[in-house]
């Protein structure tokens, strides 16, 4: 039989103080070294205990895809991606108003920068509980603005392909913001990764 795979935890775009003081180090290594790191290690738990299951697993997304929606397998794997993923979607460089393919397809779909950034920040603090705002691009070639539950992904929700995320469980921001979901929604704006949402949407 073959061995079954096991889960890293991907190492961070950029050094755990780049994003300060929008978003500080300590939120960092808590949010990156405690939450995410927990859910690799509980991933990898649940592969070692059932190996056979994953066979056909090479990668973090194979196991979100095939696990059922909802199971604790899924949960941990979704949140290993979508946590990869968020990291991507911020930058020490990034902030602003967004440049070159993604301006476009922004403006194209939602009218303006400023009418796609009142539509996501309201998908993301109005968002009921945990859960993720996100920037998708649909089959139809559309951008549109998808809020997921708990650990919910838009790929395995088929409501798009995901360009930009922004983490809306409390521990994304209570350490820096208490409850205050809004104002780390403003300091998210200030380290959005536009090249990041441009590297996504020409693959
Ligand atoms: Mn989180």
């Amino acid at each position: 039989m073959s061995t079954p795979i096991t889960i890293e935890l991907p190492a961070l775009p950029w050094p755990k103080k780049a994003l300060a003081p929008h978003i500080s180090e300590e939120t960092i290594d808590y949010h990156y070294g405690k939450h995410h790191q927990a859910y690799v290690t509980k991933l990898n738990g649940f592969i070692k205990a059932e190996p056979a299951k994953f066979t056909q697993c090479k990668t973090v997304l194979d196991v979100m895809m095939q696990a059922p929606a909802g199971s604790a397998v899924f949960n941990n794997a979704a949140q290993v991606w979508n946590h990869t993923f968020y990291w991507q979607s911020m930058s020490p460089n990034g902030g602003g108003a967004p440049t070159g393919a993604i301006a476009d397809a922004i403006t194209k779909s939602f009218g303006s920068f400023e009418a796609f950034k009142q539509e996501f920040s309201a998908a993301a603090a109005g968002h009921f509980g945990s859960g993720w705002a996100w920037l998708v691009k649909k089959a139809d070639g559309n951008l549109a603005v998808v809020s997921t539950h708990d650990a919910g992904n838009p790929l395995k929700e088929n409501a798009g392909k995901p360009l930009l995320t922004c983490d809306v469980w409390e521990h994304a921001y209570y350490v820096d913001y208490r409850n205050n979901r809004a104002s780390y929604i403003d300091s998210w704006w200030k380290v959005i990764n536009w090249e990041w949402a441009n590297k996504k949407l020409a693959e």
